[in-house]
């Protein structure tokens, strides 16, 4: 009874023990399983990552500009017509030389195609700017990309050229102040609405995603604007940047690393009105996002000379925003007429600089603050040459809007970026 008792407790309990291993047998394999469609589901999305990855990438080219003198054309007037004979052979003996160049070197599978933008003159000589297109790289790579360029065309240049005999001296690799749109134009007549890609270094700086000011870019990680724009709001985490025409609809968001207000700022006095933000993430630049040029610390911008402010301020003293990105274009006024009496009266140090006009019409207005004003050379290359800061109001007569001077702050960004 006892023994029959037992083998009958016996039983059940091997029984349950069978059923407990194959369950964990059971489970084993569904775990198995659950992980094996784990890890495929990964590769699979690794794989589509890297192919999007290559795909959003590949399609983005970059462009190199160039420019170099040619020492045996004699300048044409004709050069300055895109669609005259002389242009069109120039171009063509040019962009023949640049093809032969890439071709024959290590950049030939990165190498796409290049195209003559100006020819402009200098004493009776021909200067051409050159703009070569490249198929993507990684970003980072960018400055290893461009010195195997460079170092390809001065190479190049100072050997066979064929029938064009090049100065090297005069070889110039311009990265910055540079549209790739060729000719942008006005798209509304008389009107101050610009085009894609016109102010390609201009950035919205929004604050909860919201616009605040503008911003100007001066690398691919870093941006220049107004100090006053982070009163009482210096947390990096609630700043993004935006690019492109429309507000909108943006053509790329970056999130902020670091803001570096210039520690001489002191709310609500207008001095040292500057900061720069470094991004998370660099930029990759494409056609209609850019970097503008750094005058050098002792460069003097004339008083009267032409010079661009670009924004989304209000169109008024307290009117109502654009979504399109606005520009007024307008001189340069020299700090002792801005001083005048009348104008500012002696309230415009050696670091703001005015421009305007003092009948009013065309100004800077609020949300425009930190964004750029730009000067284009003979080259047509455009250099930063203040920052919007502060004025009366706006476009009142006698009150100009008043600019942090860029080429004062020069060693100060250099300190802070290293640009
Ligand atoms: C502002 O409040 C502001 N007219 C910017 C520029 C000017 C005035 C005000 C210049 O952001």
């Amino acid at each position: 009874m006892a023994k029959g008792q037992l083998q009958r407790q016996e039983q059940p309990w091997t029984i349950l023990q069978n059923r407990t291993e194959l369950d964990r047998n059971m489970k084993l394999t569904r775990s198995g399983k659950i992980a094996l469609i784990i890890l495929v589901v990964i590769i699979v999305a690794a794989v589509i990552g890297v192919i999007v990855y290559f795909v959003v990438y590949g399609k983005t080219p970059f462009y190199y500009h160039i420019s170099f003198k040619l020492t045996n054309v004699e300048y044409d007037n004709k050069f300055g017509k895109p669609y005259s004979q002389e242009y069109i052979d120039l171009n063509e003996r040019i962009v023949s030389l640049m093809n032969k160049t890439f071709q024959a070197s290590k950049m030939r599978r990165q190498y796409v195609i290049s195209h003559v933008a100006k020819v402009r003159e200098d004493n009776g000589k021909t200067i051409v700017d050159v703009v070569l297109k490249f198929k993507s790289c990684y970003n980072n790579n960018a400055a290893i990309f461009r010195d195997r360029a460079r170092n390809i065309l001065l190479q190049k240049l100072i050997g066979d050229t064929g029938s064009l005999c090049i100065d090297s001296s005069s070889f110039q690799l311009s990265g910055c102040g540079r549209r790739t749109i060729l000719s942008p134009g006005n798209k509304i007549a008389g009107g101050l609405d610009s085009a894609e890609g016109e102010w390609p270094w201009q950035a919205s700086l929004q604050q909860n995603n919201i616009h605040r000011c503008g911003a100007t870019l001066i690398s691919n990680s870093w941006l220049l604007t107004a100090a006053h724009c982070f009163v009482n709001a210096k947390d990096p985490r609630q700043w993004s940047v935006t690019f492109g025409l429309l507000l909108s609809d943006s053509k790329l968001k970056q999130s902020v690393k670091n803001i570096i207000v210039h520690e001489k700022y002191r709310y609500p006095a207008h001095d040292y009105d500057i900061a720069v933000i470094n991004l998370s993430k660099p930029v990759l630049y494409t056609t209609t996002i850019r970097k503008v040029c750094l005058p050098e610390a002792n460069y003097n911008f004339p008083p009267n000379s032409d010079v661009v402010v670009t924004g989304w301020g209000s169109r008024k003293t307290d009117g109502t925003s654009p979504d399109v990105l606005q520009k007024g274009i307008m001189k340069i006024i020299d700090n002792v007429t801005c001083n005048k009496k009348e104008v500012y009266n002696g309230t415009i140090t050696n670091g703001m600089l005015c421009a305007g006009f003092l009948e009013g019409r065309v100004d800077a207005c609020q949300g425009d603050s930190g964004g750029p004003l730009v000067s284009s050379d003979s080259r047509g290359i455009w250099f930063l040459v203040g920052i919007v800061s502060w004025g009366d109001e706006c476009a009142l007569p006698n009150k100009p809007g008043v600019y942090t001077r860029v080429t004062y702050y020069r060693n100060w960004i250099a300190s802070k970026t290293g640009l």
